[in-house]
């Protein structure tokens, strides 16, 4: 069962099939299949000709039980364990304070394992808005209460950077579509809303260029004006790092750009309203990638 709306069949694009699920998780189309039709881990819906077409729920619920058979674990135990896998906000709350814990004492290894299974067991977007989020504004809090913990902000964010690259292992490599780009402010330091973003749009199969945090303004000129972007994103997390003649001089040479973090507030944003959140960012860039977000 799924919560997601029913797509209508000319939202297709919105959607894997078995081959593009099976190269993604690097299972054969066959196993798909035997693992629907025997234990019921199958696909969100089906086409009129009965096509099994999946959404990024079912993508995270089949890597995880590819990676259980993997351990050795029998498909059918393995197909119980990830169809019981509800995630509840008590959960969350419990792989946060894990997580916060390891980072307060800088233990790498425990974080590196605690945020791969998160990612897997909650999918990226659950695991960025109900626990990785939550556990990143408890550091800046801190933070503003004098205590200064920079090693374990720094230990958490690197470890969550690492942790989304290891989990888009599989994704599809860049095609000659033309990409959404993702770029950090010059000064900005502040680049994982961005990398979490990236993440997604590769497990959806949007062709993403993420350059990272303190791009080089004319780095990103160049590069957008070469690769020519569906839509550029100019990450800025905090006003000082905000940069309006670059968003300006973007706009100037014709590239679809849109301002998108907290930054942008005080300075607002030129071609429409600043991006401010996970989700809307994602509508906005598959819309321009020709894609529906379902
Ligand atoms: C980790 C961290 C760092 C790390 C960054 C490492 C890295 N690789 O990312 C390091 C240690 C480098 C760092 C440095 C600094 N930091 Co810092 N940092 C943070 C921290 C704890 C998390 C940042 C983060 O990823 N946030 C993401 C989420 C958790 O933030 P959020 O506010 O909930 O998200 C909002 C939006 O971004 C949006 N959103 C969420 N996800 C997504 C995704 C997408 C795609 C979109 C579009 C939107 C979106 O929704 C939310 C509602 O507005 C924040 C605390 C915080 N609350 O964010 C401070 C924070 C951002 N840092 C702060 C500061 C002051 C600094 C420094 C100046 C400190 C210093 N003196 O060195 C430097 C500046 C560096 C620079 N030039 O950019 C302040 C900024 C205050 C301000 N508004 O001016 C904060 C808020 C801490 C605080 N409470 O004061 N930081």
């Amino acid at each position: 069962m799924t919560t997601r709306p029913e797509p209508e069949v000319t939202d297709r694009a919105s959607w894997w099939t078995t081959g593009q699920i099976a190269t993604a998780i690097g299972v054969s189309p066959v196993v798909l299949r035997a693992w629907d039709s025997r234990y019921g881990v199958g696909p969100a819906r089906r086409g009129p000709g009965g096509q099994r077409f999946y959404g990024p729920r079912e993508l995270q619920r089949l890597r995880r039980m590819s990676a259980l058979v993997n351990q050795g674990v029998r498909a059918g135990t393995a197909a119980g364990l990830v169809l019981s896998e509800a995630v509840t906000p008590a959960q969350s709350r419990l792989r946060a304070d894990e997580i916060d814990q390891a980072a307060a004492a800088i233990d790498l290894p425990a974080l590196a394992v605690l945020l791969d299974e998160l990612l897997a067991g909650h999918g990226t977007i659950a695991a960025w808005v109900d626990v990785l989020a939550p556990v990143l504004r408890r550091q800046g809090e801190r933070w503003r209460a004098g205590e200064r913990a920079f090693a374990a902000e720094w230990a958490l964010a690197g470890a969550i950077s690492a942790a989304l690259q290891r989990h888009v292992v599989g994704a599809p490599p860049p095609s000659g579509e033309r990409p959404v780009l993702l770029a950090c402010c010059a000064t900005e330091r502040h680049p994982l809303p961005l990398q979490v973003l990236a993440t997604v749009l590769r497990e959806a199969g949007i062709p993403v260029v993420f350059l990272g945090e303190m791009v080089a303004p004319d780095v990103l000129v160049r590069t957008a004006v070469r690769i020519e972007p569906v839509l550029v994103l100019l990450w800025s997390m905090t006003p000082y790092t905000a940069d309006a003649p670059l968003l300006a001089e973007l706009a100037r040479r014709g590239v679809p750009v849109r301002a998108a973090g907290p930054g942008w507030y005080p300075v607002g944003g030129r071609n429409g309203p600043v991006l401010n959140g996970l989700r809307v960012a994602l509508r906005e860039a598959s819309a321009r990638a020709g894609r529906v977000w379902p």
